[in-house]
């Protein structure tokens, strides 16, 4: 069996097991690592003064790390600049937000060819390599630049945009063309992969096969949809574990027979969080009768405070929510309770389980996975009302959640009233078809169905074929 060698900006360590704080994407990774060996390579988020490319290796629970230090002058420009000051913005529409500097370019394709650089020595000729993520789109080809010949995929978290939205990238052309390098690329969502091949039509003057082929300047590569998912069985299983049954009752006690409508996200403004607050503003205005049935939980640990955008943010949430607070709190009740930080799994599990509604409604998002451990953390006698955004790519196969527009308030209101009003037999209804595609879909059989396609062997493993 070939090793797989996994490229991403940062690197999960191995020691955190399940349980802990690994999320559905480290655990699978690890586990296909632990599976097949072979490394996973990435920036430690730690900086040096001048870049020498050494490597510090890291073993454990049967899984070889390589990360590198990289330069203050890096994570501005590629990290906190290209990444997320430019390509994240624009790939989550929000093209005001965009900002545009050679700098970043530049910064960008430096740390790219650094990568490539230090990783190649790494890669034997058989090994698989699997590259995620916006951050290092180039890198497939900078590593065919040194002479690579191995089986490359390239796998984006966020969502692909539209042509007319992605052609006001001043490189527009050039960073698509450098898809061409690797074999296999991945999107979430159908949507996503239309949005890609129509670029390729009609922008490069590429042809699409009948099979998921994507042909531009002589080379055809495989354009595949594959879902990424969490690890259910084993956030199930949290959900019922002890540590879970605590949280709940910590919930439970603090608010006794309220419901609880509960968003976690990380503070980012593709999650649409003002939005959020907004629409239960709306329901707290129009339906002054349910107001002390119910209060909010979002949670919300701060990301990428170094970008501008990120501190303006959070300043608006602490108002908003303090607003909303100063508004209609009463001497027992207020009606957000908002937390900046993070919680391990198994208390994040019963969180959502101890919640009537699940509001997961982001403006734009790849898939979102909250939505899915949301699903999967719920009692099957009692299960809880998930409240999707139709623009998360999780709406694609989550389709009876009630699924709504996230700008417009009085949608968000009427769903909330909807999901506190909804009958039982309707909740398990409901929620017994989303938990089939949260099993059936899980982070495991995305993995396989990715890898499948980079091995070569099962090349039309679309998504669709498998269902
Ligand atoms: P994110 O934008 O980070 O991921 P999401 O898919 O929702 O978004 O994943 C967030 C993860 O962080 C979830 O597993 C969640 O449980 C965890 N998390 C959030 N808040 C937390 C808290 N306070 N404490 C502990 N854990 C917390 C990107 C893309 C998504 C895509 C994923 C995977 O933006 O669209 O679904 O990658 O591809």
């Amino acid at each position: 069996m070939s090793r797989l060698i996994v490229i991403s900006n940062r690197v999960q360590p191995p020691t955190t097991g399940p349980g802990g704080n690994q999320g559905g994407l480290a655990v699978a990774l690890l586990a296909a690592l632990r599976e097949q060996g072979g490394i996973w390579f990435g920036w430690s988020g730690e900086t040096t003064e001048e870049f020498s490319g050494h490597i510090n290796f890291q073993q454990g629970g049967g899984v070889t790390t390589a990360t590198i230090d990289l330069e203050e002058q890096d994570i501005d420009e590629y990290y906190n600049g290209y990444a997320n000051r430019t390509l994240w913005p624009l790939f989550h529409y929000r093209i005001d937000l965009t900002e545009f500097e050679r700098d970043f370019d530049s910064g960008y394709a430096r740390v790219n060819e650094r990568f490539a650089d230090t990783v190649q020595p790494l890669i034997e000729p058989d090994d698989l390599v699997w590259v995620h993520d916006y951050h290092l789109i180039p890198l497939g080809r900078d590593l065919r630049k040194r002479g690579f010949k191995n089986r490359i995929g390239f796998f984006l978290h966020i969502p692909w945009p539209p042509v007319r939205l992605l052609m006001s990238l001043p490189s527009h052309r050039k960073l698509v063309e450098s898809l061409f390098a690797y074999d296999v690329v991945g999107f979430h969502t159908e949507d996503w992969l239309d949005s890609f091949r129509d670029y390729v039509t009609k922008e490069l003057g590429g042809t699409l096969g009948d099979n998921g082929e994507v042909t531009w300047n002589g080379r055809t590569i495989q354009a595949i949809r594959a879902p990424i998912g969490i690890e259910t069985k084993e956030f199930e299983a949290a959900a019922n574990g002890h540590d879970a049954r605590f949280a709940r009752e910590r919930m439970y006690m603090s608010a006794t027979g309220r419901s609880l409508i509960v968003g976690v996200d990380r503070l980012d403004y593709s999650k649409g969080l003002a939005e959020r607050f907004l629409g239960y503003e709306r329901f707290l205005q129009s339906n002054p009768e349910r107001r002390a049935l119910v209060y909010m939980l979002q949670i919300a640990p701060p990301s990428r405070e170094k970008v501008n955008t990120y501190q303006e943010i959070r300043a608006n949430l602490d108002s908003l929510s303090g607003r909303i607070n100063g508004e209609y709190a009463d001497i027992d009740w207020v009606p957000i309770r908002y937390v900046n930080k993070g919680f391990p799994r198994p208390v994040l599990a019963g969180i959502y389980r101890a919640a009537r509604i699940g509001l997961v409604t982001p403006l734009r998002d790849g898939m979102n996975l909250v939505a899915k451990e949301y699903v999967a953390a719920q009692d099957p006698e009692d299960p809880g009302v998930l409240i999707l955004s139709r623009f998360a790519g999780a709406a694609e196969q989550l389709k009876d959640a009630v699924l709504i527009n996230p700008y417009s308030a009085e949608e968000m209101s009427d769903a909330i009233v909807q999901a506190l009003t909804m009958p039982r037999d309707e909740r398990i209804r409901r929620w017994e078809s989303l938990i089939d595609n949260v099993r059936r879909e899980d982070v495991f059989w995305w993995c396989e169905l990715f890898l499948t396609a980079l091995r070569g062997d099962g090349v039309k493993a679309e998504a669709k074929a498998i269902e």
